[in-house]
């Protein structure tokens, strides 16, 4: 058998968890200890295997679609938000709901709704198919139109082009979606902008960090699980950089293969990975050979996000004592 080989590793800062996730899963744990389970949860609260495993395991049930939600249960909406149509929906059906969306998607959610109002059309920027995409665009029943990439822009069937607006995905390659905005203002001038834009501060922080992180070593590991929209551009762009990447839900999808002839190895993490996971990676990344595990320097980032009222007035401690 051969000896592992020997390497570094370099850790991404920041990685892991923002706020609107801390803030998600949060509000699920504290639904779990003042209500009791089950709590029902439309969609991945977060797209993160182990995250939906470990509330599962809490007793957190995870539905797609509200008619598997029995009548008077507690809902929780996932980080990504829904459209109105959903929101309309569960209030009917009668039950107690929680919103964990980020309040940085819900930002969006408001300024669509806001211009509306005042009569323009949109061009979302975004993933087809994506559950933030689903709900920012199901804010309005009409006048929203999704461009994929700088061919769409050229098919958005805009009527109103002198009140036209853009908003994007929170989670979008920076790069990416600056061409699709470039190529949105060649055809439609007088497009009005987000004051700030959408693309939130978690997102921006990781990839410039990977941009930092990328040239420094010969392999970077992103840990995410597949569905997570941030990490797969997080390895996207470390590969665009000229970097081999590799994403993993687990440390056990690590390849030995992959640091075969590298001694430099970049970790870093999705905005919905646990930190458990990376501690786990670099120790899996031990017994394969890693000698010294050193951070990059970075930002750091202090936001917080409030929780909603009725779950965030008591410590955990607090709610926890209050049903026992
Ligand atoms: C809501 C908005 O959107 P993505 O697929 O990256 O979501 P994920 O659950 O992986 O990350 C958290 C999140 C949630 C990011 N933006
Ligand atoms: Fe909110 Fe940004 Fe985190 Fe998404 S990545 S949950 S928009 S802070």
């Amino acid at each position: 058998m051969s000896e592992p080989q020997q390497h570094d590793v370099l850790l991404a800062e920041p990685r892991g968890f923002c706020a609107g996730v801390d803030r998600a899963i949060e509000i699920v744990e504290r639904a779990l200890l003042k209500f009791g389970a089950p709590i029902y949860v439309r969609h991945e609260i977060v797209h993160n295997t182990y995250v939906v495993n470990d509330l599962k395991a809490k007793g957190a049930i995870f539905i797609e679609d509200l008619a598997d939600v029995p009548p008077g249960a507690t809902l929780v909406f996932s980080a990504h938000g829904v459209s109105q149509a959903v929101r309309q929906e569960a209030h009917e059906r009668g039950f107690s709901i929680f919103d964990a969306t980020c309040p940085l998607v819900t930002k969006v959610h408001v300024e669509v709704a806001k211009l509306h109002k005042e009569g323009y059309q949109f061009i979302m920027i975004g993933h087809k198919g994506h559950p933030e995409v689903e709900g920012t665009m199901g804010q309005l029943s009409e006048g929203i139109f999704l461009v994929e990439d700088v061919g769409d822009v050229d098919r958005a069937p805009v009527t109103r082009p002198d009140k036209l607006a853009v908003v994007t995905q929170t989670t979008l390659s920076v790069d990416d979606a600056a061409e699709i905005l470039a190529a949105v203002k060649r055809r439609f001038p007088l497009v009005k902008e987000p004051k700030q834009q959408d693309i939130c501060y978690a997102t921006q922080n990781r990839q410039d960090a990977v941009k930092v992180l990328s040239p420094q070593v010969d392999v970077v590991i992103v840990v995410g699980s597949p569905t997570s929209s941030n990490s797969n551009r997080l390895r996207e762009l470390a590969e665009r950089l000229g970097t081999p990447a590799h994403m993993v839900d687990a440390a056990s999808d690590l390849q030995p293969e992959w640091f075969e002839g590298r001694t430099r190895v970049g970790l870093t993490a999705g905005a919905s990975a646990p930190d458990i996971l990376v501690q786990q990676v670099i120790a899996r990344l031990r017994e394969m050979g890693a000698v010294a595990v050193r951070k990059m320097d970075g930002v750091q980032e202090t936001i917080r996000f409030p929780l909603p009222m009725g779950l965030g007035d008591k410590s955990m401690a607090e709610v926890a004592a209050s049903r026992s």
